[in-house]
């Protein structure tokens, strides 16, 4: 049997962090950390799109990745090839799930009819090497703005023509999504949108989106999927403005459209940047609002001003996702999808290891220091002292709805001083180091 990625063994783990090679250093799967396996916490997955079907360029050059699958020209030869070589990947990384977009493990015909069908034939090859192998779809999803077609969008598109493509075209991707098992189905509206509002009808547009996916939670029901609707907010990128801007403003389209029951957030690290959050504040909305489903796992260049998805390796960031993670009692369709490419400078196939190793590894520790903040109360404590005036007295009274404008104008009226306690940020800040250091 062809090997796509020869030369590579299997990624294991080792208890000498310092050792050279392409190793675990943090992440080993079957560590109980909190109660649980790493590997249950974490959910790994593999995104498609960018670690086998992308050649890794960018807007000003050419694609420089150097994959085994190369030479192979016919486009449905090229994308059985990917397929075995994917996981092949799975396998070796020693990740158990993995996402796709439509495109990504298909070619696109003339028709949708067309395109429909390369899809069968991969699905079905796909099906099996998920049978032997036991690896499993977190999410499926539908491109719906790489085809020029969608240039003014797809379910925001002004041409009702379009609008009906993406309709039968997400329609199959759900099906699809299903047939394989998928724990979700993300919505990414790239392209849902506009460049300017001196030819946008915002009102139209987004009572079409909001119908667009009323109908995909009818035809769900219809099929019997089960799996988690997710929305993935970014702000902008390819169009100026994304009606998902962040998950605040997503939660507002889903409550005016009556959707919130069927959806939750897929949040992704770079998209939160863009949209001028932290990964922890967008993970936050969502948390408390219980809308929080998956995760896109990936990092920004917080010096660029665009989605430059790179591979996470920022502890702070991944500690204070997993606490996320953590307190809203972990994932249960989602998971940390690795939406991160290599540079386009890293070309080689070991770099694609290398680079979900070190996402892998940056996940685990953060798990492993979320775990000691919440296992200590370290934070949870902090809460309880500074917001304890609302458990007594006056507090307590405004906490259970007993107070209004008159009483509390009666309380406070003739005091002199009202003291308050310092916010000891850059106390907390020192700890947290210390628990990010002491991870282990
Ligand atoms: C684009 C992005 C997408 C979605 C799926 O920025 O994140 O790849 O994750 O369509
Ligand atoms: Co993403």
């Amino acid at each position: 049997m062809m090997e796509y990625f020869p030369g590579v063994e299997k990624v294991a783990y080792t208890d000498d962090p310092m050792r050279e090679g392409l190793f675990f250093r943090h992440y080993s799967p079957d560590r109980i950390v909190g109660g649980k396996k790493m590997k249950d916490h974490l959910r790994f997955s593999m995104a498609y799109w960018h670690t086998i079907s992308s050649g890794i360029g960018d807007m000003f050059g050419a694609g420089t990745a150097i994959r085994s699958w190369d030479s192979v020209s016919d486009p449905m030869a090229l994308a059985e090839a990917r397929a075995y070589g994917a996981f092949e990947f799975l396998d070796k990384i020693g990740m158990d799930y993995f996402c796709f977009h439509d495109r990504d493990i298909a070619p696109e015909g003339d028709t949708l009819a067309e395109s429909n069908k390369n899809l069968d034939k991969i699905v079905k090859l796909i099906k099996k090497l998920m049978n032997d192998s036991g690896k499993k779809l977190l999410w499926g999803t539908a491109s719906l703005f790489t085809n020029p077609r969608y240039v003014h969008g797809a379910a925001t598109s002004p041409n009702a023509e379009v609008f009906a493509y993406a309709a039968g075209q997400v329609k199959k991707a759900m099906e699809i999504t299903h047939e394989l098992g998928g724990d979700g189905y993300v919505f990414w509206g790239g392209r849902e949108g506009y460049e300017t509002l001196l030819n946008t009808d915002m009102k139209r547009e987004q009572d079409n989106l909001a119908r667009f996916l009323h109908m995909a939670v009818d035809y769900a029901k219809e099929i019997g999927f089960t799996g988690q609707f997710l929305i993935e907010p970014k702000p902008k990128e390819p169009t100026k403005h994304q009606y998902d801007f962040d998950v605040a403003s997503g939660i507002a389209f889903l409550k005016t459209y009556g959707l919130d029951e069927h959806f939750k957030f897929n949040v992704e690290a770079n998209h939160a940047t863009l949209a001028g959050h932290t990964f922890q504040h967008d993970l936050r909305v969502a948390r408390i609002n219980g809308l929080l489903g998956s995760v896109d796992a990936n990092q920004g260049d917080m010096l660029l001003g665009w989605d430059t998805d790179q591979f996470p390796t920022n502890l702070y960031d991944t500690t204070l996702a997993m606490y996320e993670i953590l307190k809203m009692g972990g994932f249960t369709k989602g998971g940390l999808n690795f939406d991160a490419k290599v540079r386009r400078a890293s070309f080689m196939p070991e770099d694609l290891f290398y680079a979900h190793a070190a996402g892998m590894d940056a996940f685990a520790q953060g798990l492993v220091a979320a775990d000691a903040i919440i296992r200590d109360n370290f934070l949870d404590d902090i809460l309880e002292k500074r917001y304890s005036s609302y458990e007594t007295g006056i507090g307590k009274e405004i906490t259970e709805g007993r107070a209004d404008f008159k009483s509390l104008e009666a309380y406070i009226l003739n005091r002199e001083e009202i003291e308050n306690e310092s916010g000891r940020q850059e106390y907390i800040e020192s700890m947290l180091n210390e628990y990010i250091w002491r991870a282990k």
